[in-house]
């Protein structure tokens, strides 16, 4: 059947995202709770091969601890009668009201101090189920106030948190990397590490940047104003995309996290061209909220959606890129250029100072007469994305 998912896609959900109950800051759940067990089961149905989750979500907060191994027993069963993975785990560090003012840079040290701890026993957990990833998504991490962080603090804050961490997985052993998941805002006013540029910039400052990469979500990129095809290339070009989250937002509004593919369908066709013809190896992870109004037949229908509309454009993308009329117009756009140093090898300043045709000779009129022929480009695009 057509556009029918398989494990070999790599697709994955998050066990919150169709455990969802519809819960919002105007209205009660609309959803009965959802059995992991019976997630587990559904997902496999439909064609997906992984499902990650927040502590949380498997094992609800305050559990005792016989009770809490009866919890991951039950899991584990049902991923081993089904051939389900857990790719990727995270942890819960922003609905207990303990973590109001955030974890890893809470001004009271104390709780900074539990939200380690949570994270470690997490962490244990996840390396157990076999997940190479651990995400970090500081949602409580930032302030509605001027005075009420000190952002320099916080960001010395949570360095020691993640170099503290690496230093728990390197010791153990776990082989698992760290994943951090950018958002401009909402629950905090403003949310530390915003974008996906600012998680580049910090991953450096860390003492093993090699075990860290990011997560970065459509929606949140996209609340912030910014091309989220952009901003995964920027992190695929460092070496860091290690995980993403996908999802539909449209344009600059609360975090929608509506299916893949819907909202802003122009981006969601150039990030699956990206990814597929960019050498991304990781899980397709899909972190999207079916919408309140849905009953159960409507929570699968939607995350069944997602899988189908990344296959649908992974096809119509492959088809762009193979189309002739698309090859000879991304040449007549020069991009075959832009992908040529602009350097000859071993050229040296003098070199190029030499070089009259550079500078003395150029005939800038000219060159700034040229059409770029973009939107030939761009229409062509336009076509395969619409099946024409
Ligand atoms: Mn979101």
């Amino acid at each position: 059947m057509k556009y029918q998912p398989t494990p070999d896609d790599k697709f994955s959900f998050g066990l919150w995202t169709v455990g969802w109950l519809g819960r919002d800051p105007f209205g009660e759940a609309t959803r009965t709770p959802l059995d992991p067990v019976e997630a587990v089961g559904r997902l496999s149905e439909l064609g997906a091969y992984g499902i990650t989750f927040h502590d949380d979500d498997l094992i609800p907060f305050g559990t005792s601890q016989a009770e809490r191994e009866a919890h991951v027993k039950r899991f584990r069963q049902a991923l081993e009668s089904t051939g389900m993975t857990v790719p990727m785990a995270t942890t819960n560090l922003f609905s207990h009201p303990v973590f109001k003012d955030g974890a890893f840079t809470a001004n009271d040290r104390d709780v900074r101090r539990y939200a380690l701890r949570k994270t470690m026993r997490n962490i244990d957990l996840a390396a157990e189920l076999g997940a190479r990833t651990y995400v970090a998504w500081g949602g409580r991490e930032g302030a509605e106030s001027g005075a009420a962080k000190d952002v320099r603090a916080a960001l010395d804050r949570m360095k020691e948190a993640f170099d503290f961490l690496a230093q728990y997985v390197t010791e153990q052993g776990y082989g698992l990397r760290f994943a951090i998941e950018p958002k401009p805002n909402e629950p905090r006013g403003d949310i530390l590490l915003p974008t996906v540029g600012h998680a580049l910039a910090f991953i450096d400052r860390l003492e093993r940047p090699e075990l860290f990469g990011v997560n970065p979500e459509v929606g949140h990129e996209q609340m912030a104003g910014l091309n989220f095809p952009h901003g995964i290339a920027q992190a695929m070009w460092s070496g860091k995309l290690i995980h993403l989250d996908l999802n539909g937002q449209s344009g600059i509004k609360y975090d929608q996290d509506l299916r893949f593919g819907a909202g802003d369908l122009r981006s969601a066709f150039w990030t699956v061209d990206l990814l597929e013809s960019g050498g991304y190896e990781g899980p397709r992870h899909f972190d999207f909220k079916p919408p309140r109004t849905e009953d159960y037949d409507g929570v699968w229908a939607s995350a069944a959606g997602c899988m189908r509309n990344y296959l649908i454009l992974r096809e119509r993308a492959a088809a762009f890129r193979a189309d002739p009329a698309v090859q000879e117009a991304l040449r007549t756009s020069r991009l075959d250029q832009l992908a040529r140093p602009t350097l000859g090898e071993g050229e040296t300043p003098a070199q190029l100072l030499a070089d009259t045709a550079v500078f003395e000779e150029f005939d800038v009129d000219a060159a700034a007469e040229r059409g770029m022929a973009f939107e030939r480009l761009d229409q062509l695009a336009m076509d395969h994305l619409l099946g024409v």
